[in-house]
């Protein structure tokens, strides 16, 4: 229910990468649940009006990912987080997660080292360097599609893979008329917006994010370069945690990638996330994807529900 008295929420902001997160640092009831995914579902149904207010204008702006802070679920957890963007919850967030370790960091909750969260996901467990360089240990990530082929309108035949890297990834690489370079993302953005139209009314539903893999622009520093379509068609200014971890499943699966060794994925900006994995018990594997994130504010945000736009306004898909 919206909130009929003013509400002031704490924030601290963020970003990975050039992509942002702004963490909800305290100030709202504990959404009710015995796991993360209940405790998530109790936020998308009781508490969008924040979810809105904090993440969408006029207080927020279409790229930038919420984090609500809550108890934790699984026993030596830190905190339980819940990942939100533009128009609903997420699965897993991991620039998302480096950015909740920086700012437990910044408020002096926990110190350098390795600690573990609680997410819808599973438990994945970080270690923070003093100076905001975070590995982050995902969850169990794997390839379950391959060699998909479709047609999209104005750019051809595209082959991919659909992949968990917590999160649902179609992964393709690029058309040969579509660069992945910043000039193309209006472009690259139209792409993938279809290829996710047509995927989904092929009936793969669970996918909501598509990735798009061109050359790196200095290959000395990255092995590729991804565009990462979220799904509220904003794209990812990082490379995508959650995408380079369905990335190296990829990989693993191909023969491309092995245990240990280093996956340097570049995304649309140039910044760079390091990746490795080690082989998982159930097939898969468990991804280690290494970034840095910097706190860029701390805040209060007002909310008071007799102005016009007090719970945000609504983003709208076309
Ligand atoms: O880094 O996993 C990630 C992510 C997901 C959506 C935006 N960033």
């Amino acid at each position: 229910m919206k909130p009929t008295s003013p509400q002031r929420i704490p924030v601290i902001d963020s970003h990975t990468g050039g992509e942002p997160t702004r963490v909800i640092v305290g100030g709202v009831a504990e959404p009710a649940g015995d796991t993360m995914t209940e405790k998530r579902a109790a936020f998308a149904g009781e508490l969008d009006w924040l979810r809105s207010a904090t993440v969408c204008e006029p207080r927020g702006h279409e790229a930038l990912v919420g984090a609500l802070l809550c108890e934790p679920c699984e026993a030596d957890c830190v905190t339980g987080i819940i990942f939100f963007n533009n128009v609903g919850v997420l699965n897993g967030c991991l620039h998302g997660t480096m950015g909740v370790a920086v700012t437990l960091l910044h408020q002096g909750k926990i110190g350098a080292g390795i600690h573990r969260f609680d997410t819808p996901t599973g438990v994945v467990s970080v270690d923070i360097s003093s100076t905001g360089t975070v590995a982050v240990e995902n969850i169990r990530c794997f390839r379950t599609h391959q060699n998909i082929e479709l047609d999209v309108p104005e750019f051809g035949r595209v082959t991919g893979d659909i992949a968990w890297g917590g999160n649902w990834f179609f992964l393709t690489n690029a058309p040969r008329n579509l660069a992945v370079i910043p000039e193309n993302v209006e472009a690259l953005t139209r792409f993938s917006w279809t290829l996710r139209q047509l995927l989904n009314s092929a009936g793969h539903t669970e996918v909501d994010h598509i990735e798009v893999f061109g050359p790196p622009a200095d290959s000395a520093t990255a092995n590729s370069r991804n565009f990462v379509l979220c799904p509220g068609k904003v794209y990812d200014r990082s490379p995508c945690g959650t995408g380079t971890s369905a990335k190296l499943a990829c990989l693993f699966d191909d023969g491309i990638l092995s245990e240990g060794q280093i996956w340097r994925q570049a995304g649309i900006l140039n910044t760079i996330f390091e990746g490795t994995v080690s082989a998982a018990p159930d097939g898969g594997v468990l991804p280690t994807i290494t970034g840095t994130a910097i706190v860029t504010a701390e805040a209060e945000l007002l909310i008071d529900p007799s102005e016009p736009f007090a719970f945000g306004i609504p983003y709208r898909l076309t």
